[in-house]
């Protein structure tokens, strides 16, 4: 199987895919959607920008990137644990993970003049200060589902550094309105409508600027470890009777309170009940846990 074959339902990453991934920080999926999930989700993405758009929320250049994807597009739901991407997350993180971030982005052509700003970063903000070790630890991953074409460059591709997930640093300006050469070996990533993109957190990436006649289109899962807080504003959503039909994985990563036997909430996402954790039970009943790689230890 080549690393850009679909993953099938229950199977974990292959030996491939994760020399490829803990090489280059970060996969292709090629087809990860179905041309008719292509349809139904940029339908979904599409009823959020106009309400959206209506109610003048959008950026001057009329794009949008609206955190909580799920929260603000609950038809989103089904790729949150879609069968072609989920077992590469659950395969790097283990079980005790939910999503900590997440969004959803609309970005027409550039139209306007826009100052320069130098935009390549690893994902966590604060985690880049705070943690003493080099490099730092991975952390979280994070999945981009193209559903607008960005085969070809200058269409507002993600941009990456390939194996710059193991540098803390990259050479960049002093102030980030200083404009500065892009890095040496960054390229843009190329994906069709329903390719998928996983991602290191660390990986040093950026957004580029949409110069194409097509309307860039993408949602974007950041997954981590539950002992992590979470940036993403589910309370509304968690309270809906929406979320009470999701499957207890989806709840799961969506920050549900899961059963504790009488102990403290906080106690659970440190992981001491794996027994109530949608996720693990899942794994177990389908042989996946995996005693030789901690995250995936029983
Ligand atoms: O939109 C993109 O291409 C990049 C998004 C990004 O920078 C991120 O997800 O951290």
């Amino acid at each position: 199987m080549t690393v850009d074959d679909q993953v099938a339902a229950t199977a974990a990453m292959s030996r491939e895919q994760r020399d490829q991934f803990e090489r280059d920080g970060y996969l292709v999926i090629r087809g990860a959607l179905s041309e008719d999930e292509v349809a139904s989700y940029t339908d979904a993405l599409d009823r959020v920008y106009a309400v959206e758009e209506a109610a003048g929320r959008l950026a001057v250049d009329g794009s949008m990137h609206k955190l909580g994807a799920v929260a603000n597009c609950p038809e989103a739901v089904g790729l949150i644990d879609h069968p072609n991407t989920f077992p590469l997350v659950w395969s790097i993180l283990g079980w005790n993970i939910h999503i900590y971030h997440s969004h959803l982005d609309v970005h027409p052509q550039i139209t306007i003049a826009k100052p320069y700003r130098f935009e390549w970063h690893q994902d966590g903000g604060r985690q880049n200060r705070e943690l003493e070790t080099d490099p730092r630890p991975r952390l979280s991953v994070k999945i981009a589902y193209w559903l607008s074409d960005v085969s070809e460059p200058g269409r507002g591709n993600f941009k990456v550094v390939p194996g710059s997930h193991v540098r803390n640093r990259i050479d960049g300006p002093p102030r980030r309105d200083v404009e500065w050469p892009e890095p040496a070996g960054s390229v843009e990533v190329c994906a069709g409508p329903g390719d998928a993109v996983l991602f290191d957190r660390r990986l040093w990436h950026t957004r580029t600027r949409n110069r194409s006649a097509f309307m860039r289109k993408g949602i974007f899962f950041a997954y981590s470890h539950r002992w992590s807080y979470g940036r993403d504003e589910n309370d509304e959503l968690l309270a809906s009777t929406r979320f009470a039909g999701f499957s207890p994985i989806q709840r799961q990563l969506l920050g549900a309170k899961l059963a504790t036997d009488g102990q403290v909430p906080g106690d659970h996402q440190w992981g001491h009940y794996p027994e109530t954790t949608p996720l693990h039970g899942f794994l177990k009943r389908n042989g996946l846990l995996d005693p030789a790689y901690p995250p995936l230890r029983p």
